[in-house]
């Protein structure tokens, strides 16, 4: 049912884990180290406030709650960017997961699900972490201190947000009982992929399922903590950081009863922003510029025109 050869590593003891009350410059030499070594780490202590996150995800499950016929009413047809049961993007993708998913400026979307005040003010305090993060990577790099921060402060930023829910099990069984022993309960919620954008900020309830695949290729599965936020290089991260920083594949799977709700905020720049690897990450000798500069129009036309594992960023390496 799980395809893939790669094995599963049996804790996520190698995750890392940064507290953001430190001292700023060790937030930003274990950010730089965590996004070179996985490309993935989750912050603690990062101030995101807990009523804000209650309000947000207890207006997702009334939402998920409702009826299909009520849900599939906000879907208006050709639009990737609406509420969806099972299909992922628009070349064959599927998963055991309906979602919602939205432009974070697009309050029309936002007024009609009756998500508003709650979406809105978490999306204000995803936005801000992740500039936050943003700019404690460009000290740790030692690049000018809005480097990456400034590509997501736009007014005209392109960043989504994408609320999903996994379902119980038996939900997507056809009939199949949970006791029936030739059943596996293991079900690929959300396929393998990289991110596109330049950072995602992630939260889930207290149910597990995502993974992360790490250098030796294996998969790490990620203890569900909701006091965490899990944040994630993208593609566009990678490209500016030269290669440097990975920007990690990962996974969710669905294991059984309990319903998996995460919340993703996908942080990217404007449409025509211009996109290569910063001349501080390039040298002659030993580090050769790996990706051409393109806009992130051209990526996501790109994106869009592929399956959900390929790897879209070989299509703009120079070697
Ligand atoms: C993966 C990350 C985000 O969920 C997303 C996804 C997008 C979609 O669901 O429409 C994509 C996928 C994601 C990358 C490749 C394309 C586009 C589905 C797909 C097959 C919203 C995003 O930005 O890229």
């Amino acid at each position: 049912m799980v395809k893939g050869s790669q094995k599963i590593v049996a804790v996520d003891q190698d995750i890392p884990i940064i507290d953001m009350s430190q001292e700023r410059s060790r937030v930003s030499m274990q950010i730089v180290k965590a996004c070179e070594t996985l490309g993935f780490f989750k912050v603690v202590n990062h101030g995101v406030d807990q009523t804000i996150i209650s309000r947000m995800e207890q207006e997702s499950i009334n939402f998920f709650a409702k009826p299909t016929h009520e849900k599939i009413s906000v879907k208006p047809a050709n639009q990737p960017f609406r509420y969806g049961f099972r299909e992922i993007g628009l070349n064959g993708d599927s998963g055991e997961v309906e979602y919602l998913l939205f432009h974070t400026n697009d309050p029309a979307f936002l007024s009609q699900l009756s998500l508003s005040s709650a979406v809105n003010c978490y999306i204000e305090a995803v936005k801000q972490l992740a500039r936050e993060i943003l700019d404690l990577t460009a000290e740790g790099l030692r690049v000018p201190p809005h480097t990456f921060s400034r590509l997501i402060s736009s007014v005209d930023s392109d960043s989504v947000l994408r609320v999903n829910h996994y379902p119980p099990s038996d939900q997507f069984f056809g009939g199949a009982t949970l006791s029936d022993k030739s059943v596996s309960l293991t079900r690929v919620g959300f396929g393998e992929h990289t991110d596109p954008q330049i950072l995602t900020v992630l939260r889930s309830n207290g149910v597990a399922g995502l993974q992360v695949s790490n250098s030796d290729g294996m998969w790490v599965p990620v203890s569900p903590d909701p006091s965490a936020f899990c944040v994630n290089v993208g593609d566009l991260l990678q490209v500016m950081t030269n290669g440097r920083f990975i920007s990690v594949r990962h996974r969710a799977l669905t294991f059984g009863k309990e319903s998996r709700l995460s919340t993703a905020y996908f942080a990217g720049p404007p449409l025509q922003a211009k996109i290569g690897p910063l001349p501080v990450m390039v040298k002659a000798v030993n580090q050769p510029r790996l990706y051409q500069t393109f806009t992130w129009s051209d990526y996501k036309k790109l994106m869009y025109s592929l399956r959900l594992e390929d790897s879209r960023l070989d299509m703009f390496r120079t070697c």
